[in-house]
């Protein structure tokens, strides 16, 4: 994967851009020439974005009201899009949820939407792009995953079961388009100062816990805009807590024992 990308006038999708990461990804890429292209359910956010993004760069940046999690809009959204752009250079699956609570006490009907959302809307919307980047041979799809779906915690069974769909996905994609130039990356983060956690921790028990460790979504945002100059396979922030996950790879049953008391911090 050596090759560098100048965002100038290139079509970047980024799907859950009406706040957090996906939001400071559209500004990042547009600072850089790049048309950022805004899914998200909250149109009222997305045109106030939209407009800010116009107002500090001068970029004409577009946004549809999506809900990812129907297939149906997902296809008329990007037949909307290629007919305005007729191509999507990058592709930024980002919408995302969680809900963190044990199993025993979790809703399966927030559980079926949190699938519906993170990993079916993802396949969607990935779907949707791809007969196009394939004409073209070329293009990148960024899947935001989570360090969740490569070390499992307490209380986040189906949230780190979405995540780890997506590595799967994203890695079985990866290699049936290893003779193209088209790059599957992930970006598995840890625990991110957005709103995520506005819906995943209501107690703010684990706000509480980990806020010393918390990402910024400035830093987030650059390293994404990186990776899209660079594609690489994986991005892990911070890089440190990716070597707990290899750890847990390479010594499941040991380290489930020493270090899952540790780990239970929602
Ligand atoms: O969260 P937040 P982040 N259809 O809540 C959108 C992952 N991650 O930026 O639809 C379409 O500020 C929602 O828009 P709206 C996480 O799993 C995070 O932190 O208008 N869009 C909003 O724009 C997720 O995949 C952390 O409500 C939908 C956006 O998603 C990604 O990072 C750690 C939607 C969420 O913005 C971005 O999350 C980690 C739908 N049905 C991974 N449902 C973290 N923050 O700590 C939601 O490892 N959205």
């Amino acid at each position: 994967m050596g090759r560098q990308l100048l965002l100038k006038d290139k079509v970047i999708v980024i799907t859950g851009a009406s706040s957090g990461i996906g939001m400071k990804v559209a500004h990042d890429v547009a600072k850089q020439g790049a048309i950022p292209v805004l899914l998200a359910r909250s149109t009222e956010k997305l045109k106030g974005i939209s407009e800010a993004i116009t107002e500090t760069t001068g970029v004409a940046s577009m946004y549809y009201t999506l809900d990812v999690s129907s297939s149906h809009d997902v296809m008329e959204t990007f037949k909307s899009i290629f007919e305005e752009f007729k191509r999507v250079d990058v592709l930024i699956n980002n919408a995302g949820f969680g809900i963190f609570e044990s199993l025993h006490k979790a809703n399966l009907e927030e559980i079926k939407l949190m699938f519906e959302v993170n990993v079916l809307g993802l396949i969607a919307c990935t779907k949707a792009v791809l007969p196009e980047m394939m004409t073209r041979n070329e293009g990148h799809i960024i899947n935001i995953a989570s360090q969740a779906g490569k070390l499992a915690t307490p209380k986040s069974s189906g949230y780190s079961a979405t995540k780890h769909a997506v590595l799967g996905f994203s890695n079985s994609l990866r290699m049936e388009l290893i003779d193209t130039n088209i790059y599957v990356s992930t970006v598995n983060p840890g625990p991110i100062k957005t709103q995520f956690f506005e819906i995943a921790d209501q107690s703010g028990n684990y706000v509480k816990n980990i806020e010393k460790f918390m990402l910024d979504p400035d830093y987030v945002s650059k390293k994404i805009v990186k990776l899209i100059h660079r594609p690489k396979r994986e991005l892990n922030l911070p890089y440190w807590m990716n070597i707990g996950s290899t750890i847990y790879q390479l010594f499941p049953t040991i380290f489930e024992k020493i270090a899952g008391k540790q780990l239970n911090k929602k």
